[in-house]
């Protein structure tokens, strides 16, 4: 991030585009820190810091040890980690997270948000997913979780106290959820999201004089949702509150951009949005969410773009690089051939639990990548991937380059060319596809190599929709990637390019 200000600038929706959702944020001082949920990938919970609230920097990742999370074959894709909730107190980060499929509500610490945060405290008595943390006047720490209940909380034991009580149930919306609890004021609010995390989320709120209530719903609930409407941005909801120095109050909340024709299909997961928040009569008034944001009244500090191209000349991988459930150093390193990723296949393919694979979240609507691939001792390539049943990708062994796709149960190479021996660059492009008809769109994905020269041929051109969540269900979006399917496959390098949308 730039440490020069910019007195003026503008500023756009999402905040954090791709596969980011359930942010939760917190402020010290002038910094702001966001993490959000990450599911079956390792490492798990990115954490992010801005000054401004729109531009926000990658600086780690909360569970970026084996210790602190091991993920099990098992466990299937959409499980893992969802929704933390990140609160400062008493000089440290508290950040408590749901570990579905592998250890149930857990708590970590530190002192820098960039790391290191301690080895995961469990805390059985937490009794569901969404664990928020609020601490009272008195030092009592309340843990709040979807339902709505509470139970107390030591977070430095994890052990609770007591019965979990049930402390609201929304206004009427499916799965109330995602609950977070503030004192503001003369009051303690609680928000949180109803509807369920399709086209009909919401941010509810009620208050209370206690933090255990009783609690009032606010009169004008749901006080966001673009449920019904024709917004660009739909299935607003999974919030979070944070005050400005100024003053000012904002909400950060997950939103998606569905494309294409009826229903409308999105493709890069659940993103993390940004909204003003007045008070009216003790209650907040928040939105419609736009994509472009009023500009805050503060200077801004545009975040310095990761670059384009990893050439893996670092030992150490950037935090954006995640892994399907775990990531070995036996099948995944760059120290092996200097300058080179080098990943060593366990399962055969991308529709194993236990495949190799090493991606980043797809970002943008329009973009392209590609990498140079060495399958000399092994047969691997470049993915796009929703899980395990919804992915596409081209590979390289032997003298030869396919295109395969994977579609629900239907596994099928769909275009395959003989390539001279030796390295080669696979690359997709991203691009929209004008719906012809009502059931068009959203976007298409072509696979090809690259020459010399740098001109692209594609072998096969495949529709985006079967890699959109509407299709494959879940809660995660697509990341692109590399990955090795037998042997050993080195990459010298993988640059991910976003292009103008129009
Ligand atoms: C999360 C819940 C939700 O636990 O989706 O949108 C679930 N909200 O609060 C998974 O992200």
């Amino acid at each position: 991030m730039s440490d020069q200000p910019q007195p003026t600038g503008t500023a756009s929706n999402p905040v954090i585009p791709g596969f980011h959702p359930d942010p939760s944020v917190c402020r010290v001082g002038d910094d702001y820190y966001l993490v959000c949920s990450s599911f079956e990938y390792f490492p798990g919970i990115p954490v992010f810091h801005s000054r401004d609230l729109v531009n926000w920097t990658q600086i780690g990742n909360a569970l970026d040890r084996p210790s602190q999370l091991h993920l099990a074959p098992e466990v299937p894709s959409s499980a893992g980690i969802y929704a933390p909730t990140l609160r400062h107190h008493d000089g440290r980060f508290w950040l408590i997270v749901t570990i579905v499929g592998g250890g149930g509500n857990v708590i970590v610490t530190a002192t820098d948000p960039a790391g290191p945060w301690s080895d995961p405290v469990p805390a059985p008595g937490v009794p569901g997913i969404d664990p928020d943390l609020a601490w009272d006047e008195d030092g009592t720490c309340w843990c709040t979780v979807a339902g709505v209940s509470q139970v107390r909380l030591d977070p430095t034991t994890g052990e609770t106290f007591g019965e979990p009580r049930r402390i609201w149930s929304g206004t009427g919306g499916k799965a109330p959820e995602a609950p977070h609890l503030y004192r503001i004021g003369a009051y303690w609010y609680l928000l949180i999201a109803e509807g369920g995390t399709e086209r009909g989320h919401g941010v509810s709120i009620a208050r209370g004089s206690t933090p255990t209530g009783p609690f009032e719903p606010c009169p004008d609930n749901p006080v966001l949702t673009h449920r019904s409407t024709d917004r660009p941005i739909q299935n607003t909801g999974h919030a979070d509150l944070v005050q400005a120095p100024d003053g000012s109050w904002w909400m950060v909340l997950l939103g998606v951009r569905p494309r294409g024709g009826t229903p409308g299909w999105h493709v890069l997961g659940r993103e993390t949005f940004l909204a003003p928040v007045e008070w009216v009569d003790g209650w907040p008034a928040v939105g419609p969410l736009t994509t472009e944001l009023p500009a805050p009244a503060w200077p801004l500090y545009p975040a310095a773009a990761v670059p384009s191209r990893d050439d893996f000349e670092q030992a150490e991988l950037h935090p954006q690089w995640i892994s399907v459930r775990e990531r070995p150093e036996q099948l995944c390193t760059t120290k092996e051939r200097s300058g080179w990723l080098t990943l060593r296949a366990a399962g055969a393919s991308l529709d194993e639990n236990d495949a190799v694979f090493v991606g980043r979240r797809q970002q943008h609507l329009v973009c392209r990548a590609r990498t140079l691939i060495d399958p000399a001792d092994g047969r691997g390539g470049l993915a796009v991937r929703l899980d395990e049943e919804h992915h596409y990708e081209i590979e390289a062994a032997d003298g030869r380059v396919a295109v395969i796709a994977r579609i629900g149960s239907v596994r099928a190479e769909v275009a395959s060319r003989p390539v001279p021996a030796g390295p080669v660059v696979l690359g997709v492009d991203i691009d929209p596809l004008t719906p012809r008809d009502a059931r068009g769109g959203p976007d298409t994905l072509s696979f090809g190599i690259e020459d010399a020269d740098g001109t692209f041929t594609a072998l096969a051109t495949l529709e985006g929709r079967y890699l959109s969540t509407e299709v494959a269900g879940g809660f995660t979006g697509r990341v692109i990637g590399m990955y090795a399917a037998a042997g050993t496959v080195h990459f010298d390098r993988f640059d991910y390019e976003p292009q103008p949308s129009s």
